[in-house]
């Protein structure tokens, strides 16, 4: 591994080193960190009064001193024009992580752009224009120009269907409550665009549909809740890789405390090995159903439970709906909703049937119950948390198998209750304030299918590669590249020509069937490739953000460096395109068009946060945030007193339930009945092909590899993406460890590099999803539930192989997931 050899010494941060408080921008956890920066020309030394430390660094440290920082918390970067050191590392002053870090976010340093050391050199600089067959660098002022005089060409005050946009609607890498506000603004506010889509599913929806309708908010503990509660009920996920300081700083706590663990997952995963040894084997319960089947699981756990009488009957009375049906099934609605009775015949499954279709085993499931609900002897509740994500939640029919999540907590009293709750456990940070959404409908478009089918005239892109991350994406990589290439060959027609011709041009491709394409990013994408303009964006500590994380903690990561070239924040990005507009159309005479888009004379990210949050929570500012540090506050924010900010560790702790928006404050049941694999195209493509294609993350990489890709830690261990497989099928297969082989059913084709991996079950291998070198979602068929949800975790191919391992893949460890503790 030729990681940081070079690495020989670090500057000491001298103790006048400016101090800003930073959270990791990667994660829903969302640890605290505090970023360092001083002139390139000096450092601290070792005595007390010299070091940022204050301690004698001349003499020997204790173990797990907090005087000390990682090469990969290192670099040199740009502030204010000058070069500094920058030092980012974990703030042992912080709740969420108590000063641990994670192997990304305590490479936050090592991966930003540096001139001097050379990092992150595909940062974007400059905005970019499809010219002379390429790329051209160029100015704000001419790149948006010509985004806007494209666009205005395709929509009207009230018709703007023809522009469609993708955009982040999340919290730290990218988004934050500045960015969602600046392109909510933009595409809600000042036009009414119903064609968009999230980055990370083909449509403007909810994750979570029916919590949500029956009541609940999906982020409704603390997570503080894990050392106070009995049961940590883990389903489809991996927090060891992927929430990472949540599971070590607060369950492995919980456990150690006392608590036992169920987890829900089809794989034997790190996480449960880690939850064995924090709370004891026989503490540990895993729940291995066959992919998609959890429903029918989570029936059979709530229909024992209420057999025996475990349910909270006052909790149910006081604070549920009572009518049988109070929403009806229908097509906004995936199941029915109303009183636990009700639901409970709706769902009702025996254990012995439930055993049949999951393939647990009858007593675990009635297990699990015991564990979940069962009263201790003294007759006192038992307190039990439920944490999902992404295992069912991109997993077969979201709304009910949620709502019987949902179900479960309900019945036995454990939302709105310390050591409760019923939580997603989350994927980025959040930081969602944008105008109303109504006008998307429910269901809302189904954004990819309609982009393949040839809809859409000019596609906005904000800080999302569908071309990794995206369901169905071999069709929708073939039909993009098409439609943008009929606008590139126009552009490269129209040499030498003016701006009205070369839009002239533009729109005749696009009316022959093409598609014109802004990207907004920090890096030069995959789906950039297919770009016409590219706009360079700034990131997280580049700009002061704010972001929630999964216990609704609100905090302000401070700028403490320079973006690269002339990239700006995305919120003012967005400013600048609605100025560009109503500049376009003024010009245009279409003065009352124009007019929409004033309100945009904002010079600082600070400005679009005081215009959009401040203008829902006056009480918060950045200066009362920057004091509150990077513990800040529990959303929702209550009030501001003694000089603090008043937030809600818990929500619903008056047993009163809000989410749906009904005013009489009850939470209702969902009729969430079995009824197999939903999703159009599943069940046949279970049937016709041999492997389970799960699919998902690994604790090293970030998301879509957009920095990992030029990180060499994280390329030295991964070249390309990994597919776990039982080194029995792989031997039938004629392939070892290292071996590209080529995944592939009727609706694509992948491909990753084999890594045997004996606690895989026979049949279900596990690929690393998002990776540039082989995009898992091409071989996902465009099957989605009745609100438009992705169902990327169940997917079924064929294997063959394409070649032996590279000399990169012969390097690497391929020692089991199943390590030694
Ligand atoms: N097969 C399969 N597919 C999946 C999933 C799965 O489990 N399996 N999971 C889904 C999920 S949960 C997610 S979240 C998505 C992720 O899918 P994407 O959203 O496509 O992936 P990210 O890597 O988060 O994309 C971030 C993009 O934003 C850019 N970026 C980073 N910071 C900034 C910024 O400040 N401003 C701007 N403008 N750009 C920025 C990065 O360069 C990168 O291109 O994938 C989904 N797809
Ligand atoms: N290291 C790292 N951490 C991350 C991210 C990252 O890219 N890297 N991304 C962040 C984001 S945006 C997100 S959304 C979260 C996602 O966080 P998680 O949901 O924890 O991550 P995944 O690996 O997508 O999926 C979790 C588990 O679902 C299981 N699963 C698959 N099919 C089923 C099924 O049918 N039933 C059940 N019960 N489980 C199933 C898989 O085996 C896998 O172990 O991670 C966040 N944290
Ligand atoms: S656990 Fe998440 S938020 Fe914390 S350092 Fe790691 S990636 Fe960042
Ligand atoms: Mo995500």
């Amino acid at each position: 591994m030729a990681y940081k050899r070079f690495t020989d010494r670090l500057p000491i941060i001298p103790a006048d080193a400016d101090e800003h408080n930073a959270v990791c921008h990667y994660c829903i956890v969302g640890c605290g960190y505090k970023a360092y920066t001083w002139p390139l020309n000096r450092q601290g030394g070792t005595a007390p009064n010299q070091n940022k430390f204050g301690v004698d660094l001349s003499a020997q440290q204790f173990q797990d001193t907090e005087a000390w920082y990682a090469p990969s918390m290192y670099n040199v970067v740009k502030k204010n024009g000058q070069d500094v050191h920058l030092v980012i590392k974990p703030d042992v002053n912080c709740v969420v992580n108590s000063g641990l870090g994670s192997i990304r976010g305590a490479r936050m340093a090592e991966n930003r752009r540096s001139d001097v050391t050379g990092t992150q050199q595909q940062r974007l600089t400059d905005p970019l224009v499809w010219r002379y067959g390429t790329w051209q660098p160029t100015t704000w002022d001419d790149a948006l120009d010509l985004v806007a005089r494209v666009t205005a060409r395709f929509v009207e005050p009230e018709d703007e269907d023809q522009l469609y946009v993708s955009m982040f609607d999340h919290g730290g890498s990218a988004g934050g409550y500045e960015n969602t506000w600046g392109t909510g603004k933009l595409y809600f506010g000042s036009m009414k665009v119903k064609n968009c889509r999230i980055h990370n599913r083909p449509a403007y929806n909810s994750e979570v549909h029916s919590s949500r309708d029956m009541g609940v908010d999906e982020l409704n503990y603390a997570y503080a809740d894990y050392t106070l509660t009995d049961t940590i009920m883990i389903v489809g996920a991996n927090p060891l890789e992927t929430q990472t300081n949540l599971f070590l700083n607060h369950m492995v706590p919980g456990m150690q405390g006392g608590a036992r663990a169920i987890i829900v997952d089809p794989r034997r995963t790190v996480t449960i090995r880690a939850c064995e040894e924090a709370a004891g084997a026989g503490n540990v319960l895993h729940l291995q159903p066959k992919s998609g089947t959890d429903l029918a699981l989570f029936n059979a756990i709530l229909t024992h439970i209420a057999d025996q009488g475990w349910v909270d009957t006052d909790f149910i009375a006081a604070s549920t709906i009572q009518a049988a049906v109070e929403v009806p099934q229908s097509e906004t609605h995936p199941a029915a909703l109303g009183s636990f009775e009700a639901a409970l015949e709706a769902i009702r499954i025996s254990t012995a049937e439930a055993a049949e279709i999951t393939g647990v085993p009858e007593a675990d499931i009635i297990k699990a119950a015991e564990w979940y609900a069962r009263p201790h002897d003294d007759g006192a509740r038992r307190k039990a948390i439920i944490a999902y994500e992404k295992g069912i939640i991109w997993g077969n029919d979201n709304y009910r198998t949620i709502g019987a999540l949902v179900n479960l907590g309900l019945a036995c009293g454990n939302i709105g209750r310390e050591g409760g709750g019923v939580c997603r456990l989350g994927g980025h940070q959040e930081g969602y304030y944008r105008p109303g959404d109504g006008h998307v409908g429910r269901p809302a478009p189904y954004f990819d299918r309609l982009l393949i089918d040839g809809g859409g005239a000019v596609h906005h892109v904000w800080a999302c590669d569908h071309y990794k991350t995206t369901l169905n994406a071999s069709r929708f990589k073939r039909a993009y590249n098409q439609r943008t290439n009929m606008v590139k060959e126009a552009m490269d027609n129209a040499i030498g020509a003016t701006r009205e011709e070369l839009v002239d041009a533009i729109e005749g491709a696009i009316r022959a069937g093409g598609l014109f394409s802004v990207n907004v990013d920090i890096i030069h994408t995959q789906i950039g490739q297919a770009a016409h303009v590219i706009l360079p964006a700034v990131e997280a500590g580049e700009m002061n953000l704010t972001s929630m994380n999964g216990e609704r903690r609100l905090r302000l990561t401070e700028k403490y460096m320079d973006g690269p070239g002339q990239a700006l924040p995305d919120c003012l990005i967005a400013a600048r395109l609605a100025q560009a507009m109503e500049r376009v159309l003024t010009e245009e005479g279409r003065p009352d068009y124009a007019a929409r888009f004033q309100g945009y004379d904002w010079q600082t990210e600070e400005d679009a946060f005081m215009d959009g949050y401040n203008s829902g929570n006056p009480e918060v500012t950045y200066e009362r945030l920057r004091a509150a540090g990077t513990n800040g506050v529990q959303e929702p924010v209550l009030g501001f007193e003694n000089g603090q900010l008043v937030g809600t560790p818990r929500l619903y702790t008056d047993g009163v339930f809000t989410r749906h928006g009904r005013e009489d404050g009850k939470a209702l049941f969902c009729h969430a009945t079995w009824r197999g694999l939903q999703a159009a195209g599943k069940a046949q493509q279970r049937d016709s092909h041999r492997f389970l294609i799960n699919n998902g993350r690994s604790n090293l990489n970030w998301q879509n590899w957009f920095l990992d890709q030029d990180n060499d830690f994280a390329m030295d261990r991964w070249s390309v993406p990994f597919l776990q497989i039982n080194p029995e099928d792989a031997a039938e297969l004629g392939v070892g460890n290292g071996d590209l082989v080529e995944i592939h059913n009727a609706d694509g084709a992948t491909q990753a590099m084999v890594y045997l991996e004996p606690t895989a079950r026979r049949n279900e291998t596990f690929m690393l999803f998002g990776a540039p070198s082989g995009t898992q979602g091409n071989v996902i068929n465009g099957g989605v539930n009745e609100l438009v949800l992705p169902n990327y975790k169940q997917t079924w191919a064929d294997i063959r192989k394409i070649a032996d391992a590279t000399p990169a893949a012969r390097r690497q460890s391929f020692k089991s997931w199943e390590v030694e503790l």
